[in-house]
């Protein structure tokens, strides 16, 4: 597991990434998006094998956008609002269909965001939640609340599969690697509002933009 291979990887570093994020106006750097991406991909790897269908999916979204990072455009991928600008400006996004750019910034990030509100969502469950709660409930009211909406049927039904296959919440709590379960308690308290925020900012800008159903 990952925590094996690196006994200092916590989930309170992977949320820490989010807080670098935001730019002093509010603007969101995709180098430290991606980062803490990947740390999540990390984190949900260490659960187990059986989560390594949607890890793979992020994986190749993640990339996608490392991708334009690293190109020969790349800096106008510095924040999203610049990669925003820059592809709409340049007709570099499908906005109807998929056709010639099923791999734009602005339609991949949108997939990320979207899965954010979800760990949003589920994180405030846990945060909230007693002893006698369960993981897989409280992920599956999550992803119902948001993700699923944009899911066909047959996604949904290997998502809500894999839903129970979760640790229960004393395993989870003791795979973030965070301390107790008040120090967990806690670190999410202080990390929630930071990825509240990034979601925010982004759910603005792509309403702004109206590209919140970019295909
Ligand atoms: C900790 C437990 C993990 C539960 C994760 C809950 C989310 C379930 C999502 C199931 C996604 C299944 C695989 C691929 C789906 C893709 O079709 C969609 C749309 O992309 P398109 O087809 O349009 O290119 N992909 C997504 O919606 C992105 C999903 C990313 C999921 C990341 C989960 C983050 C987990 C963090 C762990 C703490």
């Amino acid at each position: 597991s990952v925590a094996v291979e690196d006994p200092k990887f916590t989930l309170q570093e992977v949320l820490d990434t989010f807080k670098s994020c935001l730019s002093e106006n509010k603007e969101v750097y995709l180098e430290h998006y991606v980062a803490g991406w990947l740390g999540l991909v990390r984190f949900m790897n260490s659960l187990g094998s059986v989560f390594s269908f949607i890890a793979k999916d992020a994986v190749n979204k993640i990339q996608i956008l490392i991708n334009h990072l690293n190109g020969e455009n790349g800096a106008h991928y510095v924040t999203v609002q610049s990669m925003v600008k820059y592809e709409l400006d340049n007709q570099l996004v499908d906005l109807t269909k998929r056709a010639s750019f099923p791999e734009s910034g602005c339609r991949t990030l949108l997939r990320l965001h979207r899965a954010l509100r979800w760990l949003e969502l589920f994180l405030e469950r846990l945060r909230t939640s007693t002893e006698e709660s369960k993981t897989s409930v409280m992920c599956s009211e999550a992803y119902n609340e948001s993700l699923s909406q944009h899911h066909a049927w047959i996604i949904r039904k290997a998502a809500g599969t894999a839903f129970w296959a979760l640790p229960g919440r004393a395993t989870f709590f003791d795979v973030m690697n965070v301390g107790t379960p008040e120090q967990v308690v806690a670190m999410l308290g202080d990390a929630l509002p930071l990825i509240s925020e990034v979601y925010q900012v982004t759910e603005n800008l792509y309403a702004q933009n109206n590209i919140l159903d970019l295909p």
